[in-house]
């Protein structure tokens, strides 16, 4: 992995009934600030099919960042939440903010079933869960925005050959956006914004680690 010095961070507006969407506000407190050494440069997307890439795109081109990471809400969830694929799949029948709904169809037609995310996901699960943040690994990102956004953007950087690190991070709901369900707390957007500076220096450290020397075979 090369260096890293800059990096994209995104986050999505509110969408359905969260008035607030926790990683717009954790790129809002990130945006230009240097992080072990990276500049974070932070977007907030749409949350709509039609508009999101073109918004991740023009942004990836405006900053040529050599790390992308995506953010989202998930709202059903308590934690940090990595998540391991991209799936070529729009499937929920919840509308997109225009009203769209989109089931059961491909993102690019005769494209890869999914993409793997480049992040180190389980070394980034064990430095967080180190720090006692709470954080999962998930298998794929859902079949709205995020995984939209998700594979779209590992798409590219794929059709590009490039070769810089694009995965993608669900964010629990703040502690007010579950103030009225029993059993949850959800998580400040202090401990988020820790947990994803934690999550950035683990993935700059990693790129200047050293490649693996080849095998001894004497
Ligand atoms: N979360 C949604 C889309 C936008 C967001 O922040 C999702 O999980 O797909």
């Amino acid at each position: 992995m090369p260096a890293v010095t800059r990096i994209l961070l995104t986050g999505f507006e509110p969408f359905l009934e969260y008035r607030e969407n926790p990683s717009a506000l954790v790129g809002e407190a990130l945006d230009g600030t240097l992080v072990a050494g990276a500049r974070i440069h932070a977007a907030t997307l749409p949350v709509a099919y039609d508009r999101a890439p073109a918004a991740l795109f023009d942004a990836m081109d405006r900053l040529r960042p050599d790390a992308v990471i995506l953010c989202g809400l998930a709202f059903e969830t308590e934690s940090i939440r990595l998540e391991r694929v991209a799936l070529n799949l729009d499937d929920t029948r919840h509308a997109d903010n225009d009203g769209t709904v989109r089931r059961g169809r491909p993102i690019l037609p005769g494209g890869p079933v999914g993409h793997w995310s480049t992040l180190p996901v389980d070394l980034i699960r064990d430095r967080l869960e180190a720090a006692g943040t709470p954080v999962s690994v998930s298998r794929d990102a859902g079949g709205y925005l995020c995984n939209h956004i998700f594979f779209q953007a590992r798409q590219r950087i794929a059709g590009a050959r490039l070769d810089i690190p694009c995965g993608f991070v669900h964010l629990p709901p703040l502690p007010e956006q579950v103030r009225d369900r029993q059993g949850r707390t959800g998580m400040t957007l202090l401990d988020q914004v820790r947990a994803m500076t934690l999550l950035i220096e683990t993935l700059v450290e990693a790129a200047q680690a050293p490649a693996p020397s080849p095998a001894r075979t004497s």
